[in-house]
């Protein structure tokens, strides 16, 4: 996918799995799409989520959703299911192996990684990752082994450096916190909860857009 291209579909990046969401999976990510979510990553992740078949059907029903809406279906640190789904790409985080293996695995295929500062970023890039996660920008509870809070220093050191990757910031973000993540560099935020969580996903991805896009224009 083309550099720009990627970088118009980080803007509402939202990311879940069943643990993260109080009604069915399916609705919420419909929902989502509707409302203006511009990609979707599957990470069945914590206590109670599923594992084995029920994981592999559930990923399966969301893709179908993101087919619906054309939007690109990612999945989170499991090559084989993403190999078996044919998904659009899988997202790392820096414990999740060797990234040039991971790299290697799937030429034709989206790949992000979690980075935190500099060096990762630039091995990230180097090993050819497509988009970068950059976080916890803000305090979150949904993540309890994050790394420190880092506010909007490490996107503006990213971009100093003239690192020009598609980066999505992430953690604790929602619509009213939003524009300062693009102000500060980021092409789009990736959120859980924000809209997993929210009464109205579909109202909560269509005003996370519009604040990025807002940012976006002013930045
Ligand atoms: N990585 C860093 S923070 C985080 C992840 C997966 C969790 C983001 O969740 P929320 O609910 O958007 O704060
Ligand atoms: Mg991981």
């Amino acid at each position: 996918m083309d550099k720009a291209v990627l970088k118009e579909k980080m803007k509402v990046y939202f990311i879940m799995g069943s643990t993260n969401c109080s009604t069915d999976a399916k609705e919420v990510l419909e929902q989502a799409l509707i409302g203006g979510a511009t990609l979707f990553q599957f990470r069945e992740k914590g206590e109670g989520c599923l594992d084995g078949k029920s994981r592999a059907e559930l990923a399966m029903a969301l893709q179908n959703v993101c087919r619906r809406y054309n939007v690109p279906f990612i999945i989170n640190d499991d090559i084989k299911l993403m190999k078996k789904l044919n998904a659009d790409g899988l997202h790392v985080g820096q414990e999740d192996g060797d990234l040039e293996e991971i790299r290697k695995a799937f030429p034709g295929k989206l790949l992000g990684v979690s980075v935190h500062n500099l060096n990762e970023a630039r091995h990230a890039l180097e090993i050819g990752a497509d988009y970068l996660g950059v976080g916890p920008v803000y305090p979150t509870g949904t993540k309890t082994d994050t790394r420190p809070v880092m506010g909007y220093s490490v996107i503006r050191e990213l971009r100093d450096n003239g690192i020009d990757a598609p980066i999505v910031g992430i953690g604790g973000i929602h619509a009213d916190n939003a524009s300062g993540v693009v102000q500060s560099g980021a092409d789009g935020v990736a959120v859980i909860t924000a809209i997993s969580n929210h009464q109205e996903p579909a109202a909560a991805a269509s005003e996370l857009l519009k604040a990025v896009e807002k940012a976006k224009q002013n930045h």
